[in-house]
């Protein structure tokens, strides 16, 4: 079997994905994701221009060797554009694998290791009143894990706090709009947060709150101590996270359990992390982090030192991501959590899928491969639309981390 052709697909049916369609001389065709949130059109020309004349002939049952080919070949390594390039075409030849074996990309990766995957949703509101509401439409939903996002007085607009629910869309303007971030009032804010979450839910319920990277180290390890009482199942990315050592100084004062890595693309951004037990849970997943193969060696180092996966999964991950995920997720025995933000019906009908939930759980389709693809005709009614994510400013206008 032979590559005959790689299409790169653009299109933003209410956001921007790129989708790539890789297609065989026996006519098996497999899909990947190569989308990255503000920058898709620098990964679009990556995979055409330096990518696909590298496919064409190529045996597609050669996985391990092509992601070597397109990594070590390429001499400029790493990197979140070459990444998601490499991880587009890794995806897409594990999809035509499993259509080629006739078996679920999971049964690939080492059959189920259990029942399903157990995912977490967004409940978001300006005050805690509102948090309450939708936390409990996400119990309602039969949600076993529910991150909690709330506006923080003094502030007019909180990253990850949206009118939309169920999903929302972070990269909001055709130029990056701009937001005021405060330290001080958003770590007097958070804590009594929770403590409403707790009363009102009790004890079991597990609770996620994301940092984006706001905080100092120091500052990280004040609010990982303030939120003990109310035993968060993971503070995520609580500090910029290029400097690894910083999170032993959140280690050495909370027991709040650390999620980090949705920005990470390689191995060797987590390496130190996770070697050092400095994380309780590793955020990479497919489409950011070289595809399934590479994915699988990021988890399989995790699961030597006590890490689990906690794979990003918002809406600027493709449904063909999410599939991915799904068979990765199904597979490994190291699994956290998977973070399922849905997506919007016109995301939907361009990528029609097979994976579904139920009950606090997505189960990956059964079909041969990931059981994803994309309708290029639906595709084609929605053209590239720019969009970037907000940028932060502190109350001086210094830019911040988001
Ligand atoms: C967030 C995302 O889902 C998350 O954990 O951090 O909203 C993230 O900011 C976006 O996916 C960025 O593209
Ligand atoms: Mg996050």
């Amino acid at each position: 079997m032979r590559i005959v052709d790689a299409r790169v697909i653009v299109t933003c049916p209410g956001r921007n994905f790129v989708t790539l369609k890789i297609v065989t001389d026996e006519g098996v065709t497999g899909v990947g994701d190569a989308t990255l949130n503000g920058r898709e059109l620098a990964v679009a020309s990556y995979l055409r221009d330096h990518v696909v004349p590298l496919l064409i002939g190529r045996d597609p049952a050669r996985i391990e060797d092509t992601w070597q080919y397109l990594y070590q070949g390429a001499y400029w390594r790493r990197g979140p554009v070459t990444m998601s390039a490499i991880a587009a075409v890794d995806t897409a030849l594990w999809d035509i694998k499993g259509k080629v074996a006739g078996l679920p990309v999971y049964q690939l990766l080492g059959g189920r290791s259990r029942d399903g995957v157990t995912v977490y949703g967004h409940a978001n509101g300006e005050t805690v009143e509102d948090v309450l509401v939708e936390v409990a439409r996400y119990v309602d939903l039969g949600y076993r894990a529910i991150r909690v996002q709330c506006g923080v007085p003094g502030l007019p607009k909180t990253y990850g706090v949206s009118a939309d629910k169920l999903f929302y869309e972070p990269a909001d303007a055709a130029l990056p709009s701009e937001a005021t971030w405060s330290t001080a009032r958003y770590l007097a804010h958070v804590p009594t947060v929770f403590a409403r979450v707790r009363d009102e839910f009790g004890p079991t319920l597990r609770l996620l709150h994301d940092v984006h990277h706001r905080l100092s180290p120091i500052e990280a390890a004040r609010l990982g101590r303030s939120l003990e009482p109310y035993a968060l199942t993971w503070m995520e990315d609580p500090v910029p996270a290029e400097l690894p050592e910083g999170f032993r100084l959140i280690r050495q004062h909370t027991t709040t359990p650390v999620a980090v890595g949705e920005v990470f693309n390689t191995i060797w951004d987590a390496a130190q992390l996770i070697r050092e037990q400095l994380i309780d849970y590793i955020r990479t997943t497919v489409v950011h982090a070289g595809g399934i193969t590479h994915l699988r060696r990021i988890f399989d180092l995790a699961a030597l030192h006590h890490v689990r996966s906690g794979s990003h999964g918002a809406t600027d991950l493709s449904p063909v991501c999410m599939a991915a995920a799904l068979h990765v997720d199904l597979a490994i025995p190291n699994f956290g959590l998977q973070e399922y933000m849905r997506h919007t019906d016109a995301t939907d009908e361009v990528f029609p899928h097979g994976y579904h939930y139920a009950d606090g759980y997505l189960h990956p389709a059964e079909t041969p491969g990931l059981g994803v693809d994309i309708d290029e005709q639906a595709a084609a009614r929605y053209p590239y639309a720019p969009a970037y994510l907000p940028v932060n400013r502190l109350e001086d206008g210094t830019v911040h981390p988001w």
